[in-house]
């Protein structure tokens, strides 16, 4: 039996993966090295927070369907991304869609669980584990601190004599009662790119409803957004720093089919929305400057 008051942080082993549990007086939360990868998040007597695929896999060099992967130092497509960031891949045909780094392990830099809450610390140098067509050095983090809600801190710093250009998504999966019930608030007015339709450039009018595939990216977005779900009666509330982007999505049933690691009807559980710096809201760092997007995320009852 837990002693509430206390955090909890237990390391163990899932297949292929090194993993930590982290238990708080407010939450569980499961993750791991590789990629330095979210999986799960659930506050105690609520549904889970953050999505992980019932089918995951924990293989070594396979991102785990869900949680929330980092996507860098591209997001999507790199053919998609502004010239400035596809210019810095100088490395042929290895261009894997969302960057280079959620399928390798990171460092773990510390763990500190001193009073309620819990901050685990990842890092990923580039000059000392060279990235293959990337050949920049940079210093990538990410915090990851759970007190009453989750934190997630990802920060980069030019390490470089040159100034270095990227695009970056924390890719978080929501998991919902049921994607045809849920709400999202606070993109109303937002301009967004239909990649589904030749990535033409669209106006979200009101909150949006999902009744289809959905692969947006909203450009000019607030600090806060909200998913809000009646059946569940919560609203999972998002609130980011230094970013003024999000991609939203949802495959439905044709793409469900196509991916891995993915149920076929697991796409009326789950809803990304991506806290990002892509398209004109890519991140440039001058040699030694450093760039922190923050993501915070919260469930609180309707
Ligand atoms: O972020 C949305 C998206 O780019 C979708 O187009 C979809 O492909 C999704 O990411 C998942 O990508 P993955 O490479 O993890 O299968």
């Amino acid at each position: 039996m837990y002693d509430e008051t206390l955090p909890t942080v237990e390391q163990l082993v899932v297949d292929e993966l090194v993993c930590w549990r982290v238990h708080t007086r407010h939450a569980e939360l499961l993750m791991t090295q590789q990629g330095a990868q979210v999986l799960s998040y659930q506050p105690h007597g609520e549904e889970p927070v953050i999505w992980l695929s019932g089918q995951a896999g924990y293989q070594k060099g396979t991102a785990v369907r869900g949680g929330v992967p980092v996507c860098w130092p591209w997001f999507g497509d790199l053919r998609r991304n502004p010239a400035e960031v596809q210019r810095m891949h100088e490395g042929g045909p290895i261009c894997p869609a969302h960057g280079l780094v959620r399928e390798r392990d990171w460092e773990l830099l510390g763990i500190d669980s001193e009073g309620p809450a819990v901050r685990l610390d990842f890092a990923l140098n580039t000059s000392s584990e060279p990235l293959p067509g990337w050949p920049h050095a940079a210093e990538l983090k990410l915090s990851i601190l759970l007190d009453e809600r989750l934190q997630l801190t990802l920060s980069t710093r030019n390490t470089d004599d040159v100034p270095l250009a990227l695009s970056q998504a924390l890719h978080s999966y929501f998991a919902v009662s049921d994607i045809r019930e849920v709400e999202v608030e606070g993109l109303d007015g937002c301009r967004y790119i239909e990649t589904l339709e030749d990535w033409q450039l669209r106006k979200q009018q009101g909150n949006i409803a999902f009744g289809g595939e959905t692969d947006r990216i909203y450009l000019e977005t607030p600090k806060r957004m909200a998913i809000v779900d009646r059946a569940w009666k919560r609203r999972i509330q998002l609130e980011v720093e230094n970013s003024s982007s999000a991609v939203v999505w949802n495959p439905w049933t044709d793409k469900a089919r196509r991916l891995s690691q993915f149920a076929e009807d697991a796409w009326q559980g789950m809803l990304c929305i991506e806290t990002a710096r892509v398209m004109n809201d890519c991140v440039v760092l001058k040699p030694g400057e450093e760039q922190q997007m923050v993501l915070k995320v919260s469930s609180k009852p309707l």
